[in-house]
């Protein structure tokens, strides 16, 4: 085998998916990350994350003897780089009057000056951080030739973007298609094969700035498609129609297929690409520009959507079901429920929020209910923030026995409006002009 160990530098939602499978595949791994709390948490066989099959692999991975985690990395034949690419707190681009976020790129620099005194000749250096258009190239290539070894000379580089979709990783890593862009056709290949340990999909190789592109146009491509399905929320509210009506009959033509609104988009990913390519090029992103401030907004619809329900907010309880930023993970980044608890508070409601993936978040203003039954015993509203499965499932029978709240504000079509009717609840979904239940 050619790559007979590697290291994989940051063990969060991708990084660690990723060793594990390379680990179960026969592969020596080194997982890397900086928490030296992530690295006594792994080596004990223990995980800090939710991901479906996620520990089982990692326990393989473990007592196979293929996987160990440290604080540093070692030599090896190949590195990848899985680091979180967020924005930054603190300062804003700004072109023609127009504010736009900026990439924090610390994580990426520091995780590939780690790999400086380690690299040897023949190594491949793949990223695969979600990173603004030419980072390999201009960033990555230049911090490694500080080791005195020139990139696609040298040693292999390649951009390779994660694009599986979080509560299916383990999956999606195996089946998806994966695109490999090498600074060099070589470096293509090397990462060609360092994958084809265990990909099944269909592997595709390019340059390095157009594996970059293709990942940034994909999670744009969506956020601007969610952002016309959430203004159509808006207009159908406006005009009396129900919107998740008359998208199921748009979807009916055959070039059709609009997106579901929800109250925003959250996530480490969709709500923050497509800032990337705006920050690189302002002057050529208003569509994007555009699509991403609809879908900011949307918890402002959402506020809007609960006060017609229960008329002035203040003094109101409401019980927030789900804090994720989409249904069934447990991952509460950049979510939009979040806001819309913010919201909802500053218009002096008294929110309690349940989320039975994380019960025990400590998220800044937000009061965490432990129970399920805490958060929606003396509520005068449930409001449905993430269709989590076991939410949808609820027996509306049931619940009107646990709280005195007879509104429901649905903001994810997740209710069967009639059980719900039935049951005793006046119920108010996102996008739905007309009160459906009556
Ligand atoms: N959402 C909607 N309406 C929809 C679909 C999603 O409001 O019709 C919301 C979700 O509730 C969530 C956000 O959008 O708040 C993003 O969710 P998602 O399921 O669309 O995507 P992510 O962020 O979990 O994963 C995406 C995926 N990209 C694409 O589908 C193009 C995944 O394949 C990528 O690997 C991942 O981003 C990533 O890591 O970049």
């Amino acid at each position: 085998m050619k790559f007979q160990k590697i290291c994989v530098i940051g063990l969060g939602y991708i990084g660690l998916p990723t060793a594990s499978t390379f680990a179960a595949h026969g592969v020596n791994v080194l997982g890397v990350d900086t928490s030296q709390h992530i690295i006594d948490t792994l080596n004990k066989g223990k995980i800090h994350i939710h991901e479906p099959g996620l520990h089982d692999e990692l326990k393989k991975a473990i007592q196979s003897g293929n996987f160990k985690a440290a604080t540093k990395p070692e030599e090896a034949d190949a590195f990848i780089i899985a680091v979180p690419t967020p924005f930054q707190e603190n300062k804003f681009g700004e072109y023609n009057g127009v504010t736009y976020k900026l990439a924090d790129m610390r994580a990426v620099i520091s995780a590939t000056e780690s790999i400086v005194p380690f690299l040897r000749k023949g190594n491949l250096v793949v990223l695969e951080s979600t990173s603004p258009p030419l980072t390999t190239v201009d960033l990555v290539g230049p911090i490694l030739a500080r080791s005195g070894l020139e990139a696609g000379r040298d040693f292999h580089l390649a951009y390779s973007p994660e694009r599986v979709l979080p509560g299916q990783i383990m999956r999606e890593l195996i089946e998806n298609a994966r695109v490999i862009g090498g600074v060099t056709p070589e470096s293509a290949q090397m990462g060609h094969d360092l994958y084809a340990t265990f990909v099944k999909g269909q592997i595709i190789k390019t340059d390095a700035t157009t594996a970059e592109m293709v990942k940034l146009m994909e999670n744009t491509y969506r956020d601007v498609n969610i952002a016309i399905a959430n203004e159509f929320s808006r207009l159908a509210d406006k005009f009396g129609v129900d919107v998740w009506e008359a998208i199921s009959i748009a979807n009916l033509h055959p070039r059709v297929k609009i997106l579901t609104p929800g109250p925003g988009v959250g996530g480490h990913c969709i709500s923050v690409d497509p800032w990337f390519l705006v920050e690189s090029a302002p002057e050529l992103t208003q569509l994007i520009y555009h699509s991403r401030m609809v879908n900011d907004a949307q918890p402002h619809f959402v506020v809007n959507t609960v006060k017609r329900a229960l008329g002035s907010l203040d003094g109101k309880r409401i019980a927030a079901l789900g804090l994720a930023y989409k249904p069934d993970v447990d991952d509460l980044r950049e979510s939009p429920a979040n806001e819309v608890v913010h919201l909802l508070q500053s218009e002096g409601a008294l929110v309690k929020a349940w989320e039975p993936f994380k019960p025990d978040a400590n998220l800044v203003g937000i009061t965490m209910s432990p129970t399920l039954e805490d958060a929606i015993k003396d509520a005068d509203a449930l409001l449905l923030l993430v269709g989590h499965t076991e939410f949808r499932r609820f027996n509306p029978m049931q619940i009107a026995g646990k709280t005195k709240a007879r509104i429901l504000v649905d903001t994810v079509n997740g209710w069967d409006v009639e059980a719900w009717k039935n049951a005793g609840f006046d119920i108010h979904v996102l996008g739905v002009g007309k009160v459906r239940n009556t």
